[in-house]
């Protein structure tokens, strides 16, 4: 596994020289201030390419070029906005990138409840909440089918909890959900929010399916020619929530995926934390299944907890047997004859996180590193058992 680190670009807290003593050789970037849509110019790739070279490290995978909702919807200005793409990969190549990973989540990235939910050993990690969610959706957003989702018992301790929350504990909520992820989506208002969810609203998995078949179909010949393999990001949590169809959640949806257009470019971002959430998920039969299809690794664990509430445990730890995945992964490099950048995603927040704020939640310093160490520690050990 090559060490990845994920870097929001020159306005980032972290800098660059502490990925380079983390032993980071492959930095995971995006053209973060360049608005959702818009062409990525080749200068504008440069400069930060040379900003990374400068430190001796590498930008190769694009973590994302994001995908308009236009183009999810197959609606409005969305022919000319998968132009857009196209001479946005075309960019990117010629700066020798050659991983681009994207999402085709409707209207939000990952989303969670909880920001800095705290641990027994009073670090803090991300939650989703299923109670706290049904509480937004319900109680804040009043959304219209939200009375139906969900089971009535939720229903009603979603109410409850409402009752006894304080207007800031609600804001912290509504901020938590609506949280604009860097380069992805910027922090929404209530009504924004309304008026993105509304051309959803009788749209079914099948018709998102078709709109991304379509996509696919347009992009990964291009991308093929272009030696970029395009990696799917999995949805978070891989189930629906607000009633957004979801629709790259299970392995079955992967295999869809993989018809769509056959060839190795159209390939995934095998993100283990996404894909854990989900308790019907085998991890090490998805990885033995889509083999040369996973082009970049997330490693990251969640604890699931019997109602569909998950929190981001340890790397090590929680519901995803960590030891398993990675030998499954370090086989299958074997196999292949190459390695695959691998970012731990996510960290808790520890140490000197704790003194420090960061505008990503998750993207921590001290915590990803420590995340990285276990990771590169126990692929140290399994390759050593291996004799690899
Ligand atoms: C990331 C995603 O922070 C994360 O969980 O894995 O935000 C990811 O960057 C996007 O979904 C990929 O487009
Ligand atoms: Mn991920």
């Amino acid at each position: 596994m090559i060490s990845a680190f994920r870097w929001f670009g020159p306005q980032d807290t972290t800098p660059l020289s502490y990925l380079k003593q983390a032993g980071v050789q492959s930095v995971v970037t995006a053209l973060h201030t360049v608005p959702n849509g818009e062409v990525w110019t080749e200068e504008a790739i440069e400069k930060v390419r040379r900003v990374i070279r400068h430190e001796g490290m590498e930008w190769t995978v694009t973590e994302s070029i994001p995908i308009h909702e236009s183009i999810k919807l197959r609606q409005g200005s969305y022919r000319e906005k998968i132009e857009n793409y196209k001479r946005s990969l075309a960019n990117v190549a010629k700066a020798g990138i050659r991983i681009v990973c994207y999402n085709f989540m409707p209207v939000l990235d990952w989303t969670r409840t909880d920001l800095y939910w705290k641990l027994p050993n009073d670090s803090t990690a991300l939650r989703f909440d299923q109670v706290r969610m049904a509480m937004f959706e319900h109680c804040i957003l009043k959304h219209p089918t939200a009375g139906v989702r969900y089971p009535q018992a939720v229903l009603l301790e979603a109410e409850e909890f409402y009752a006894s929350s304080t207007a800031h504990q609600k804001d912290s909520l509504q901020n938590a959900i609506l949280k604009g992820l860097p380069g992805t989506v910027d922090d929404l208002d209530l009504d924004t929010f309304k008026s993105m969810l509304a051309p959803y609203r009788d749209m079914t998995r099948q018709d998102v399916k078709a709109n991304f078949s379509e996509f696919l179909k347009e992009i990964i010949p291009i991308a093929a020619d272009l030696d970029i393999r395009m990696a799917v990001h999995p949805d978070d949590p891989p189930y629906n929530i607000l009633d957004l169809p979801r629709i790259l959640s299970t392995e079955n949806d992967f295999i869809d995926l993989t018809t769509f257009v056959d060839d190795p470019a159209n390939g995934i971002t095998f993100c283990t934390g996404s894909l854990g959430a989900h308790p019907d998920n085998d991890l090490i039969r998805m990885i033995e299944r889509f083999k040369n299809r996973i082009h970049f690794l997330h490693l990251r664990n969640v604890r699931r907890e019997p109602n569909g509430s998950f929190y981001e445990d340890h790397h090590l730890e929680g519901s995803t047997d960590m030891f398993a995945v990675v030998k499954t992964l370090v086989e299958l490099e074997n196999e292949l004859g190459y390695e695959l950048p691998m970012r731990p995603d996510h960290g808790h927040q520890m140490a000197a996180d704790l003194q420090s704020t960061t505008d990503y939640a998750g993207y921590t310093y001290t915590g990803r590193l420590k995340g990285l160490s276990e990771l590169k520690g126990l692929e140290f050990g399994i390759k050593r058992m291996l004799r690899l």
